[in-house]
């Protein structure tokens, strides 16, 4: 029985890392820009359903929606060569085409006014499935639609399929460029607010980190948003490899979240992949064994946040969980062996309230796209130096309010109207209570956590008495 996800792309970022993601599924799955199953691709074995649906003419078509408020990129799309291979009644774009400005209230407030015509897709979508596991946002959170409408469609799943999976993969702004979205900080942290609260799963992808990678790793002297967005199109695939080549683990979303999220708060995952090779770009072939895969994996140079590593605080930090999945031609016992090796080095620093191991699933990977690597391997991991990243935005956000700048763009929405400004200050404390969280976890008292002091149980759900989020 398929367990269908339903992609929803939201904004600039959303979509064009969508569209990306969906060029390396149809590679992976020997499915045309069309739509077609190529003539190679017949055999099977893959589960295309989990992503793809099949028209009455047997095309091939994406349970995706492309959203935004202002038409360029999905005009784009729709004028590329992939123009066919989505469905058209699930193209949303505003009337008035003037986006959100890169303003949080903007995009919430547009959202809250279509909310109708995008359920109205969600839920044909969703009929249209025989067994709905969830669905994946794509967006950024810097900007007004990704971040704002996106708010308000977590906010608005979250009631209307509050047994559903919201799993989502957030572009954070880059913190070293200036010229990026002055009230970044501002719409950071109240999107911020619905990814603690409304989603079960984040996966962050840092463009800081991001760009550091191309740079440092792949030696572009000045990386395009189409070249790191082929870094997040090989994470987002690499990571859906269990639910798309069924093997013995993880064979569907709730089982993979499950063993990375033992405490329903602490949802937040990095990300690490290796070898990494940019399209075009001459491939350094090396010799890669299971133990080379997994060590690199390791290194914080690899990992796609910029997780401050150098400071001393970052000393104290651990993993709450790892999982790899580990692509190619692997013998298990050196999946043993190496775990082994890392477990005597002491290569990885756990939490002391679970179980401290690294998880491994083996996966296929698809016989039609061919790369020089013998092994590839992501990691996926929650670890507590995450807080590092929300402490960023909480002090870049308390900088900018302190100037009370920029604040006349939001007062003009509903939800700051007569100068209620109460959203900021929750969305504050939220993220601030998700610091001390993630700071808690590295001490072996975790569990009792939240138990004393009341304010730590902001919502009721985030507590850590170890209980599972029911629907993982
Ligand atoms: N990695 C990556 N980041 C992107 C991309 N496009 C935009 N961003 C980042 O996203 C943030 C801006 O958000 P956008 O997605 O452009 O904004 P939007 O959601 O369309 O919202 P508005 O245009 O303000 O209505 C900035 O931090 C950009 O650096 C992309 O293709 N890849
Ligand atoms: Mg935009």
């Amino acid at each position: 029985m398929p367990r269908e996800i339903i992609t929803l792309q939201v904004g600039q970022c959303g979509n064009q890392i969508g569209m990306e993601f969906w060029k390396q599924l149809c590679l992976e799955h020997g499915i045309s820009r069309d739509g077609i199953l190529e003539d190679f691709a017949t055999q099977g074995g893959d589960r295309k359903d989990v992503f793809f649906y099949q028209a009455d003419d047997q095309h091939y078509i994406p349970r995706a929606l492309l959203i935004d408020l202002e038409p360029r990129v999905i005009n784009g799309i729709q004028n590329s060569e992939y123009r066919n291979l989505y469905n058209h009644e699930n193209i949303f774009v505003s009337d008035h085409g003037g986006g959100a400005g890169n303003n949080w209230a903007s995009g919430y407030h547009q959202g809250k006014g279509v909310e109708e015509d995008i359920m109205d897709m969600i839920d044909r979508e969703a009929d249209g499935s025989d067994s709905l596991e969830g669905f994946v946002l794509c967006h950024s959170i810097a900007g007004g639609t990704g971040s704002g409408m996106g708010s308000y469609l977590l906010e608005t799943l979250n009631d209307r399929y509050s047994k559903k999976l919201v799993q989502t993969y957030s572009v954070f702004p880059n913190q070293m460029e200036t010229s990026d979205v002055v009230v970044q900080p501002y719409n950071s942290l109240l999107t911020l607010k619905r990814l603690t609260l409304n989603a079960d799963c984040v996966v962050v992808l840092d463009n800081t980190a991001l760009n550091r990678i191309a740079v440092e790793r792949l030696h572009l002297a000045n990386p395009t948003f189409a070249q790191t967005n082929s870094l997040v199109s090989t994470v987002m695939s690499a990571s859906t490899t269990t639910l798309r080549y069924p093997g013995y683990m993880n064979n569907d979303l709730v089982g993979l979240l499950a063993s990375l999220i033992p405490t329903p708060r602490c949802h937040f995952l990095m990300t690490g992949y290796t070898p990494l090779t940019v399209e075009r770009q001459a491939n350094v072939i090396r010799k890669t064994t299971v133990l080379d895969v997994m060590r690199r994996l390791l290194q914080t140079k690899n990992i796609m946040v910029s997780s401050y590593a150098r400071t001393k605080e970052a000393s104290q930090a651990k993993y709450i969980s790892i999982l790899n999945i580990i692509q190619g031609e692997v013998d298990p016992t050196q999946v043993h062996e190496s775990l082994q090796r890392i477990r005597e080095r002491k290569l990885v620093n756990f939490i002391e309230w679970g179980p401290a191991s690294i998880q491994v699933a083996l996966s296929r990977k698809s016989p039609y796209v061919q790369t020089a690597h013998r092994v590839s391997g992501l990691m996926l991991a929650s670890h507590t130096s995450i807080r590092h990243l929300f402490s960023k935005c909480l002090s870049q956000y308390e900088k900018l309010r302190k100037k009370q700048a920029f604040l006349d763009n939001y007062r003009k929405f509903p939800m700051f109207a007569d100068n209620d400004l109460s959203e900021f200050d929750e969305s504050r404390d939220i993220i601030e209570s998700l610091v001390d969280e993630y700071k808690a976890c590295e001490s072996p008292d975790y569990i009792k956590w939240g138990m004393e002091d009341p304010d730590n149980l902001l919502t009721g759900e985030g507590n850590a008495t170890g209980t599972v989020d029911p629907k993982l």
